[in-house]
């Protein structure tokens, strides 16, 4: 496919550099690699701004580009603490926008499976080349008119590392400017490691609200919400997003990156880029052993991944909480994983000294909150930190609303997708091989959903593909995070069904054939659910930090220990064997496995899987569905 046909822009000395007639205020523009000032060049000339910013991740520049912020009133200092702020969006922009989200390649089906007829693909939108051409010549001509375009050069993973890749990022927004400095690498040291021409990811970012505005600004925050577009161009390495200054639709390392058009690259060249945490365990007789886990929204992915250990003796490091990338060792077969990210960009609502002490504790400083609400002496608030906040206290409520804590219970201070952005490195159990350039060991990989009904604590799969098959047909119940609402278990394959930057039936077959290579050392694979309910509503475990309890259950199973029993869906822990000392768990009703209902979700699933992916859904998959079936029925 064309890149965007740009023709190559001079650079005329006069006193300071200028791209036509557009100067770089800062940075020396030759001194990037001929790649980047040819695509730089263009993206200047196409998107018009009033100057080019060459960023180089230094902390005076954070500084100028908060004071800036500061004076227009898009952030706000949070007096509380050393360098955290506040930012209040649009109302407009609050989350992702999955149905304004694109992936183009010439053939459909690179992108997105052959769906049956009639049956909607939520597994991704694509777009033609063409078609997209027009939607992008609508927007990108002059969209940074008035506006400075900065040149963000950055890392996922640490720099350096062979397992790293380098980005480059073009933005409007000096908000993108200063979450991409928590989230990412963002370094003139970049620019030594492309030196001969090497692949970069082009990330190209503009708010879509050109000065003079043609419509009211929100918030001292420009967006164009009509127009957001985001847009992932995985053959050239390349994603767009217009429109949006919000989380995954600008801060393009992220999810554009580091999973749509990294997971491309992953499948290329026979590695995973993955939606999951990393994180380690040590137990009391000081063994340390890495998994890696999947959850959908909702679910508490970075509450696991900072778990304070409710049994004495264990320690957990957290390594990322997001996203893994993950290959096999040539030489050892080990599977290893690093964390692309810099930072945590978690939703905030819930968050508390009781869910999470480590995230309250990483963002006590060099912090950006976005939609929380503001305490009346300069700290921030959200529903959860009820507990930890004298009644009383006045709050400043992210629309703009004053009231008192207590006092009017409908009042809310945070949207329910509200965030905290903190750097990792701030984190009090952050794993001191977190930066390793040769990442961690994996013993395990845990899929987890939440789901109400009939799905047990804790499921190991019999083997390899079993185990992608648990993961095929992961489901969760909704969340805030993207545009769905209302309580609904919704199919979310891998944790991955917004995320995929290719079509999904190839990237289950991609999981599969890792079997292939004998040298590969497998891990088992892993189904937890801490959110079944009792007839009464209840919840049956109690979750949080005592969640190690089945942490520690897995490990063992990694270590061979004969602590499973078969079951029609695959393994379940031995009573006795999960250590319950001190709670009051109804074992019987956590680990059931209802026949009725299996059979009519395994129905379900397969009915969603075969509509989704068609003649993609990998056969393998169809044969472990018939396995499971078989052995439901047979069951007892
Ligand atoms: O994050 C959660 N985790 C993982 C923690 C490491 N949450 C919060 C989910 C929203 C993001 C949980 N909520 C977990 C959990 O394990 N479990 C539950 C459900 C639950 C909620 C409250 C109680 C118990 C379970 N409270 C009492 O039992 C008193
Ligand atoms: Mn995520």
């Amino acid at each position: 496919m064309e890149d965007i046909n740009v023709p190559f822009v001079e650079v005329h000395y006069v006193s300071i550099q200028k791209l036509g007639d557009i100067p770089v205020i800062k940075g020396d523009f030759h001194s990037l690699p001929n790649t980047v000032q040819k695509w730089v060049a263009q993206m200047v000339q196409l998107c018009t701004p009033r100057g080019v910013y060459i960023c180089d991740g230094s902390e005076e520049e954070a500084d100028m580009v908060t004071h800036k912020l500061l004076e227009r009133g898009t952030l706000t200092k949070l007096e509380k603490y050393e360098n955290n702020y506040i930012c209040w969006t649009d109302p407009r922009d609050v989350a992702r926008v999955e149905s304004k989200t694109f992936i183009v390649t010439d053939e459909k089906y690179a992108s997105v499976p052959h769906s049956r007829e009639g049956a909607k693909c939520v597994l991704g939108i694509w777009m033609s080349p063409d078609e997209m051409k027009k939607e992008l010549d609508d927007r990108l001509p002059g969209c940074m008119a008035g506006r400075m375009l900065y040149v963000i050069p950055f890392s996922m993973g640490p720099i350096g590392s062979p397992l790293s890749k380098i980005g480059v990022q073009v933005t409007d927004s000096n908000y993108v400017l200063l979450s991409m400095r928590i989230m990412t690498r963002v370094s003139s040291e970049i620019w030594s490691h492309l030196k001969h021409d090497e692949e970069f990811v082009k990330c190209l970012h503009s708010m879509g609200c050109p000065r003079p505005h043609a419509q009211k600004v929100v918030n001292n925050w420009p967006c164009n919400p009509e127009k957001t577009i985001i847009v992932h161009f995985p053959d050239i390495r390349k994603v767009i997003s217009y429109g949006s200054g919000y989380g995954g639709n600008s801060l393009l390392g992220k999810k554009c990156f580091a999973l749509r058009i990294a997971g491309r690259i992953a499948y290329d060249e026979g590695w995973f880029a993955e939606h999951m945490l990393i994180m380690s365990i040590t137990n009391p007789k000081g063994e340390e052993k890495f998994i890696a886990a999947s959850f959908p929204s909702a679910c508490g992915k970075t509450n696991l991944a900072m778990l304070m250990p409710a049994m004495p003796g264990y320690s957990i490091k957290c390594v990322g909480d997001d996203i893994a990338w993950m290959r096999f060792d040539k030489e050892t077969g080990e599977l290893r994983a690093i964390n692309p990210e810099a930072g945590f960009f978690g939703v905030a609502p819930g968050t508390n000294m009781k869910t999470n002490p480590n995230a309250m504790l990483t963002c006590m400083k060099n912090s950006i909150f976005t939609n929380v609400g503001e305490t009346a002496d300069g700290g921030f608030f959200w529903e959860g930190l009820e507990d930890e906040t004298p009644p009383g206290t006045e709050i400043l409520s992210w629309t703009g609303e004053r009231y008192k804590l207590g006092e009017d219970k409908t009042k809310k201070s945070s949207h329910p997708n509200a965030r905290f952005c903190c750097p990792a490195r701030q984190c009090p159990i952050i794993h001191s091989k977190w930066e390793d350039p040769a990442g961690v060991p994996i013993s395990a990989i845990i899929f987890g959903g939440r789901r109400p009904e009939g799905v047990p604590l804790v499921i190991e799969a019999f083997d390899w593909k079993h185990g992608v098959f648990l993961a095929s047909q992961l489901k969760s119940e909704t969340t805030a995070a993207a545009e769905h609402t209302g309580k609904q278990v919704m199919h979310d394959p891998f944790a991955m069904r917004p995320f995929v930057g290719y079509n999904f039936g190839r990237y289950i077959q991609h999981w599969l054939d890792f079997e292939k290579d004998p040298k590969n050392k497998l891990p088992k694979i892993f189904h937890v659910n801490w959110f079944r309910l009792d007839e009464n509503n209840k919840f049956l475990w109690p979750g949080f930090g005592d969640n190690i309890r089945v942490l520690d259950w897995i490990i063992r199973r990694t270590n061979g220990e004969d602590i499973a029993d078969l079951s029609p869906v695959g393994l379940l822990p031995k009573k006795g064997s999960i250590n319950l000392d001190g709670l009051s768990v109804d074992w019987d009703k956590l680990l059931s496995i209802p026949k009725d209902y299996w059979l009519s979700d395994i129905e379900e699933t397969y009915k969603w899987l075969d509509d989704q992916m068609g003649d993609d859904l990998p056969q393998e998959i169809r044969e472990q569905i018939e396995k499971q079936k078989q052995r439901l029925v047979e069951a007892k």
